[in-house]
């Protein structure tokens, strides 16, 4: 925290701008070293000021360096951003002339980092900033900002204010249980804020599904033996050629990938190699990872060939996917009907791609699987990643274990000690606790210069 880092804040490559972000005590004084315009140290704070950059003698570019002055700065530091002519070499040249003069290169989320142990954001914030530079829909990107404000901490801070309450009034009465007007936490006082936190976590978990796909998307995996036509689907719904399609049997081999976005969501659609049984090595290969891809998967769409009979194969798959969220899709309806099956348990949507029918029946229950009609974005709270979902369980079973006990009368002493669980629990979702290898974890996987 002592070290002025500094980082390359836009992609690398060609465009009209780079801007090169120094944060620390020394930002100023590294940059006015090789700025050639006014005194960087002399002017106010939240200017943008025209100069050059030199490496002594020799002008490197002309630039606008942004000078923004601690406290009101993303990190809480003394912030220079200089803006230069983009291109890999200009940046570059710049970004070492920091470092010789001084600065050290940032890891990647460092400005977010500090910007979090200055205070300035907590955690979930900080998991927002994240997830907003990595959003690939609209909806993603309004959470995400959501977050970014704050949304998601001040509802764990209302929850763990309530619960210091509880403590504070459970403290009073064990230290002076003869000072009758101490507030007395009797079980039935007690009870009802309980409830109101449990209910406000459960609220949260409850939502977290929506969380996780607004962020992330849904991953929807076109499985079924070769030939019923998966990569024909997977064309249709992207309305792209995407895939080689061919009346060969086994012409997938690897993995095929396309997204589009259904009610503001990203869907990742996923072709796969036709499953069956086979001795060719590559082929074989393919149907482990279609296995695969039914495994990780949200959602599995099990096509099916309508112009041939149910076969051992399709049996086998029919009886796989049950364990899976999964759509039956019947695929070439064009031709005869020669395929008979029991469909009580499965959702069913018949089509084909010749005519291009059933595909829009086919988005439609993806929407109605997910309830995506119903997500909310605007203005949403959500959990929005494993990290926060897995405290928040564990705090919610703290509660469950405290209102248990109430019901059986244990002293409230005893219930204190599941409360200051909780609110410990809570407070790691903020950073308000933390572990420095969860820190280094987290940030890691941030963009450098963020
Ligand atoms: N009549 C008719 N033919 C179709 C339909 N959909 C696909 N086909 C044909 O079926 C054949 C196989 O289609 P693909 O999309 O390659 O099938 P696949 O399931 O991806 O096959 P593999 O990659 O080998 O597993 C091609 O000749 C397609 O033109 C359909 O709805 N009706
Ligand atoms: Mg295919």
């Amino acid at each position: 925290m002592e070290d002025t880092i500094c980082a390359i804040s836009t992609s690398l490559g060609v465009g009209a701008i780079s801007i090169i972000r120094v944060s620390g005590q020394e930002a100023l004084d590294i940059v006015n070293k090789i700025f050639k315009g006014k005194d960087l140290t002399k002017v106010k704070s939240h200017t943008i000021n025209y100069g050059y950059i030199y490496d002594g003698e020799k002008n490197i570019d002309e630039v606008l360096v942004s000078v923004m002055l601690a406290p009101k700065t993303y990190t809480k530091e003394d912030v220079v951003e200089i803006n230069c002519h983009g291109g890999i070499s200009t940046t570059n040249k710049v970004l070492e002339l920091l470092l010789e003069n001084g600065a050290r290169l940032a890891e990647p989320g460092e400005f977010t980092k500090r910007a979090f142990l200055n205070g300035r954001i907590d955690l979930t914030q900080a998991e927002s900033v994240d997830a907003l530079l990595k959003s690939k829909s609209d909806s993603a990107r309004e959470v995400a900002l959501n977050g970014v404000s704050g949304s998601l901490g001040k509802k764990i801070k209302n929850l763990r204010s309530i619960l210091v309450e509880l403590l504070a009034n459970i403290e009073v009465n064990i230290d002076f249980p003869e000072y009758e007007d101490a507030l007395e936490i009797t079980h039935s006082n007690l009870k009802p804020r309980l409830t109101e936190v449990l209910e406000t976590l459960k609220d949260l978990l409850a939502t977290a599904r929506n969380g996780k796909i607004i962020s992330e998307g849904l991953n929807v995996a076109i499985v079924g033996r070769p030939n019923v036509g998966k990569s024909s689907i997977l064309n249709s719904l992207l309305e792209e050629e995407k895939a080689i399609v061919t009346d060969i049997a086994g012409t997938t081999r690897d993995i095929i990938e396309g997204s589009a976005t259904l009610n503001g969501i990203l869907i990742n659609f996923i072709d796969t190699a036709g499953i069956r049984e086979t001795e060719d090595v590559v082929e074989k290969i393919g149907v482990d990872k279609s296995i695969a891809a039914i495994d990780s998967a949200d959602l599995v769409i099990l096509v099916l060939n309508n112009n041939e009979e149910l076969t051992d194969e399709d049996k086998e798959l029919l009886e796989k996917i049950k364990k899976y969220e999964n759509i039956i899709f019947i695929n070439k309806t064009d031709l005869e009907r020669k395929l008979l099956f029991n469909k009580d348990d499965f959702t069913i949507v018949d089509g084909n791609t010749k005519e291009i029918s059933g595909l829009d029946n086919l988005k439609k229950e993806i929407i109605n699987k997910f309830n995506l009609e119903k997500i909310e974005t605007k203005d949403m709270t959500y959990l929005s990643n494993v990290r926060q979902i897995d405290l928040t369980k564990k705090a919610l079973k703290a509660v469950e274990h405290a209102l248990a006990n109430l019901d059986e009368l244990i002293p409230v002493d005893m219930l204190a000690i599941d409360i200051k669980q909780a609110w410990d629990l809570l407070g790691e979702i903020i950073g308000e606790n933390y572990q420095d290898a969860l820190l280094d974890e987290l940030f890691t996987n941030f963009c450098l210069g963020k």
